[in-house]
């Protein structure tokens, strides 16, 4: 679809475009730093970027609440996340708002901006979010909890409970599944038996869709509907989003081994910031110089943030037990 069917206008696509860009940007640098031995880990949103704004530019981030996987980077910085909370979060420094250092990198949370953490072990966000709506419902407070998950992590439990709890309390909620192909080595053909993620809603008594993840309009207008509905008391939204790992699973592996060469090959030509790139300049909304600046633009932001960030103190020993429990 066009960007423009979107009914954004200029600025906005604009906008949306350069958190897109300093997601996938910042994503290199994270890697940048793994590699030279400064962070421990990463593991990327590339090939998700596009998806993830479309989503989240949908919900209001001062009064929604988001429970995130580890592949959500770009869309915690629509949610307020700056580049230089998400270096300190690589960086493991004191003032990461994520953890204090405490958990591994891309283990996105801001009390700040709505953004619980998440545990490593998958889809528990889920049920987490089940439990935050549900207060929401309680409070009346018109407010939306957005979480997201890995396709091959809906074979979990955590799925199928928190699917079944929102649907029968008709939950404010919008669910979404990031099929982006692979559970780290294993392929979709051999995580589940039916073509489609979204049909599972039907067995819990909520709306369901897929989109491709990869078209920012189809899914910009698909998760306005589902946060127009769960904000207006018509329950809970399952969103099967089909994107690209254009990475290996993360900086531990070397997805060389189990995809071939091809397959990379295709889905990196298909890149969902290309493509956007490109119908920017179809539509006359940004033009090659423009695209250019954009990018210096945030190469410099990036720059500045990753030195702040460095520059930030470590934790010390002595803080060693806190942040840990809540105080008293
Ligand atoms: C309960 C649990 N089992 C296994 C793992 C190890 N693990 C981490 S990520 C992952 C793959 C998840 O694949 P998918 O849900 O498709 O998400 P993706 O990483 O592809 O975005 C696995 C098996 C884990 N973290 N938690
Ligand atoms: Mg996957």
């Amino acid at each position: 679809m066009k960007l423009k069917d979107s009914k954004l206008n200029n600025e906005q696509l604009i906008q949306a475009y350069r958190i897109i860009k300093k997601a996938r940007m910042l994503d290199e640098r994270l890697w940048q730093l793994n590699r030279i031995g400064k962070s421990t880990f990463n593991i990327s949103g590339q090939g998700a970027e596009v998806g993830q704004v479309a989503m989240a530019l949908n919900f209001e981030p001062d009064k929604d609440y988001f429970l995130p996987y580890y592949r959500d980077m770009a869309a915690v910085m629509v949610w307020g996340m700056s580049a230089k909370d998400i270096l300190m979060g690589s960086l493991g420094k004191a003032d990461d708002p994520s953890s204090h250092g405490r958990q591994m990198p891309n283990h996105y949370g801001s009390r700040a901006h709505n953004i619980v953490p998440f545990s490593s072990t998958v889809t528990t966000q889920y049920p987490v979010a089940t439990g935050v709506a549900l207060a929401m419902q309680i409070d009346k407070s018109k407010a939306i909890a957005l979480t997201a998950t890995g396709e091959g992590s809906t074979a979990e439990g955590d799925f199928h409970e928190a699917l079944n709890f929102a649907g029968v309390q008709k939950l404010p909620m919008v669910f979404v599944i990031e099929n982006n192909g692979y559970a780290i080595s294993t392929p979709n053909s051999e995580e589940f038996g039916v073509n489609d993620l979204s049909v599972r809603a039907d067995g819990y008594g909520m709306f369901g869709r897929q989109v491709n993840g990869r078209d920012f309009t189809e899914t910009y207008l698909a998760f306005k509907e589902a946060a127009e509905n769960a904000r207006n008391g018509k329950g809970s939204t399952l969103i099967e989003m089909l994107v690209d790992r254009l990475t290996a699973h993360s900086s531990d592996d070397d997805q060389r081994v189990y995809r071939t060469p091809e397959d990379i090959a295709k889905m990196k030509e298909n890149d969902c910031v290309g493509l956007m790139e490109q119908q920017l300049l179809d539509e006359k909304i940004l033009n090659k110089d423009n695209l250019a600046s954009i990018k210096e633009e945030l190469a410099d932001e990036i720059d500045k943030a990753t030195e702040e960030a460095e520059e930030m103190p470590n934790p010390t020993t002595d803080q060693l037990m806190t942040h840990i429990y809540g105080e008293e």
